[in-house]
Parts: C-alpha cells; structure tokens; sequence
C-alpha cells in the first residue's frame, strides 16, 4: 500500500501541485479543507474522483479537530502548506495571521508529539523570513529580519518546528522557499496581478493597471518545481532544513516588460514616484499607473536565494526560468480571460 500524506493548503495554489505529484507517486492524499461559503476547490476539482484522493473539513486554528483527523489518519507524512499568505494581508489581519501561521504549525507539531507516531512533518517556511536581508545572496544560515507580521510569524513556525525536532526526536524539516509562482496563483500576488491585468488590457477589457512597488526585486520561481522540492525534503535521510530558490532576482518592473512582450507590448517607463507611468510605446497608451494603497508599512525590497544546499543533497534544481514563467503563466491568463469572456463575466473597464 502507498503512503499516506496529509495536506494542509491543498486549496492553495502549492497544496493543488503537491496533491498531483503525490498522487502520481501512488500516495494516498487526505486534503484538509476550511469552510468557506463560496466553493474553494477550484484548483482541485479535477482531483475528485482519482484513486487515493480523500477530503475532509479542518481548521488549523482547531486543535481538536487537527487531533481528530490525524489520529483517524495516521498520515506517515504531513505538509503543513497552510496559511493566510499574503504579506500586504497581514499588516490588516495580524491576529488572524499569526494564529493561523504560527499557531497552526504548533498545533500541529504538539499532535504529533502527543500522538506519538512517527509522522514525518514538513513546515512551509518563507524567505520572506529574511525581511530587510542581513546578507545576499540568502542562504539557510543567513539570519532573519522579519518585516512585517506575516514574515514573523513564519519565523515563529520556522523555530517551533526545529525544536521539535531536536526536543522530540520528531522528523520535522523546514523548507525556505523563495518566491514561486504558476497559473494557479491567487489573483492579489503581483505576478499573477500583472499577467491578468495586462492580458485584459490586451484584450481591450480594461484599461490601466495599479500597482505599488515597482522596483521590489524577488528571486521567482514556478510552484510545479518547487513542490518536487517540497516532496524531497521529506524523503532526505534526515530531518533538516533547506532553502529552494533560482538564485535569479528580478524587479516587479521587469516583470511588467516582460508579461508585455508575450502580449505584443512594448512597455516604457515615464515619470518618477507616485507619477510614473508604464506606456505601451506601439499604442502610446498608458497600461500602468502606481498606486500608494498597494505600498505596505514595511517594504521587502530586495531577495535573492542560494539554494546550494538543496541541489547538492536532494538533488534538486529549478527547471523553469523567469523568461519561461512569464511565458507560460501570459498564455494560460490569455486563455482564462477570453473563458471568463465567454462564460459573460463582468468587464472591469
Ligand atoms: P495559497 O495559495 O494562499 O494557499 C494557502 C492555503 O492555506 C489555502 O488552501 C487556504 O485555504 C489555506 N488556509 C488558510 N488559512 C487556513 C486555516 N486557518 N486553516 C486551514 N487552511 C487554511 O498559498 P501558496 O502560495 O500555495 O503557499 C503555500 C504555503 O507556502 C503557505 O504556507 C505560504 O505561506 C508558503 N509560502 C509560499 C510561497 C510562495 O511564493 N507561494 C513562498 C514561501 C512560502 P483557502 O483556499 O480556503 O483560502
Ligand atoms: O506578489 P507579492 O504579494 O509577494 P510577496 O510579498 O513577496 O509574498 C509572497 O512570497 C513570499 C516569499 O518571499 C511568501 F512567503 C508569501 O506567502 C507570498 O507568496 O509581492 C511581491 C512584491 C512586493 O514587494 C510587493 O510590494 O511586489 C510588490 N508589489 C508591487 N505592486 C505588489 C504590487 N504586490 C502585490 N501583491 N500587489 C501589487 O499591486
């Protein structure tokens, strides 16, 4: 019989990916799913049905219902990828943020512990951690500067899972994963934002994009290659803590250009701060205008990964570039647009 995984975030854009490569490796999948009052498994509703694919309702804020499901289960591996992960998010719900993915790892690791059965545990860990990064390129023994309440309290869960690790004999890894992003990602994260924005504007449904920080550098990567990673850390010989990066950092501004190019754009830049605007130079049409509501309190302006460690010991390198991401990532919003045309959604003009 295959093993058994528990995904916590399988509604997420990673949790959707990693639930497809384990299926595909012969696992069994138990996907913990939060109420919501729209249905929130659009991401996987390809998945009912398959051999070895289960659901069941969960909360990581639920200690009870956390004990509960695991015991039934009694997983032989548990990706905690759940997490209210949106960093700008969490300057409005800090609370929420914290009990969510601080807490919930905690909750988590305590069952574990008092369960008493060998469950291995992976810890969805951020580079977001870095904040204002202390050295370049991030490595796993770079120290952290966490900058805002979402980066502290994937420090919080960073910390609690190597202590019980080393406290409880428990197989509990961390992964520090840089940025990575896929068609799937939520629509507020600014690769997403931009490729549907700008496939819109192609398509003379919208007129302009707002954005905040254009100049933020962030080492991008595709959430299909990082979960093999995800997978990997799991199966080392021993628990430890990796970091998975490109080792390429790129600012929001290239990645407006290049999204561009994949739609027959040319986009300039004119005008400085809160005034600058990205231009199409084939139209003369303003496509991008910035908007201080998407600056946060505190900014992350700069990160860049070394991932060494992980492609020596797991064997593990990205195999997506930036250029490729853009690409795929325009063609299937190109797609997803003209669908949500079609089906008669609403045009924001
Ligand atoms: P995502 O798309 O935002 O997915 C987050 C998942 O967590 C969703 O399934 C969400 O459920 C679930 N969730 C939120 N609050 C919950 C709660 N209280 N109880 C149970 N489930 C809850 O995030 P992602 O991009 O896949 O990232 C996966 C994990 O990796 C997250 O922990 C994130 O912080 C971390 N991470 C991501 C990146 C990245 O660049 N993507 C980088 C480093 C680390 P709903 O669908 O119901 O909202
Ligand atoms: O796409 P973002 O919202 O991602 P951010 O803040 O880097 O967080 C993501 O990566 C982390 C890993 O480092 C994860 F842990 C976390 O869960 C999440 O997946 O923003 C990227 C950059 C930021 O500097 C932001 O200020 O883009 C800048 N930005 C500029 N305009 C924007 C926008 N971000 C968003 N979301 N929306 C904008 O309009």
């Amino acid at each position: 019989m295959g093993k058994k995984a528990i995904i916590s975030g399988i509604t997420g854009q990673d949790g959707s990916y990693l639930a497809e490569l384990l299926l595909g490796k012969g696992y069994e999948v138990y996907g913990l799913q939060r109420r919501a009052s729209l249905p929130n498994t659009g991401r996987i509703d390809h998945l009912y049905g398959r051999k070895g694919f289960n659901m069941t309702y969960a909360d990581l804020s639920d200690s009870s219902n956390l004990l509960r499901v695991i015991k039934k289960i009694g997983p032989d591996e548990f990706y905690n990828l759940g997490a209210q992960s949106h960093v700008g998010v969490s300057f409005d719900v800090p609370e929420f943020t914290v009990n969510t993915n601080a807490l919930g790892p905690l909750r988590i690791l305590e069952t574990i512990r008092n369960l008493g059965l060998p469950i291995k545990y992976y810890q969805a860990s951020s580079s977001e951690m870095f904040g204002k990064v202390l050295e370049t390129p991030q490595k796993v023994t770079t120290p952290f500067n966490p900058q805002s309440p979402y980066g502290l309290s994937k420090v919080f869960a960073y910390h609690i899972t190597k202590i019980y690790r080393t406290g409880y004999s428990i197989f509990a890894s961390n992964g520090i994963l840089f940025n990575h992003e896929s068609p799937r990602r939520g629509q507020n994260f600014v690769t997403r934002k931009v490729t549907m924005g700008l496939s819109r504007i192609s398509l003379g449904l919208q007129k302009t994009l707002r954005l905040g920080n254009l100049d933020a550098k962030r080492d991008w990567g595709y959430s299909k290659d990082y979960v093999e990673a995800i997978w990997k850390i799991l199966q080392h010989k021993k628990p430890d803590d990796f970091l998975i990066a490109t080792g390429e950092t790129h600012s929001v501004r290239e990645w407006v250009e290049e999204v561009g190019k994949h739609l027959g754009m040319k986009i300039e830049w004119k005008g400085k701060g809160l005034k600058e605007k990205g231009i199409d130079k084939k139209t003369g049409k303003i496509v991008i205008e910035v908007d201080p509501i998407h600056f946060r309190p505190n900014e992350v302006e700069f990160l860049q990964g070394d991932s060494s460690k992980a492609r020596k010991l797991l064997k593990w390198k990205p195999r997506t570039t930036f250029k490729a991401l853009a690409k795929l990532m325009t063609e299937a919003d190109l797609i997803y647009v003209r669908e949500e045309v079609a089906q008669g959604h609403p045009v924001t003009k």
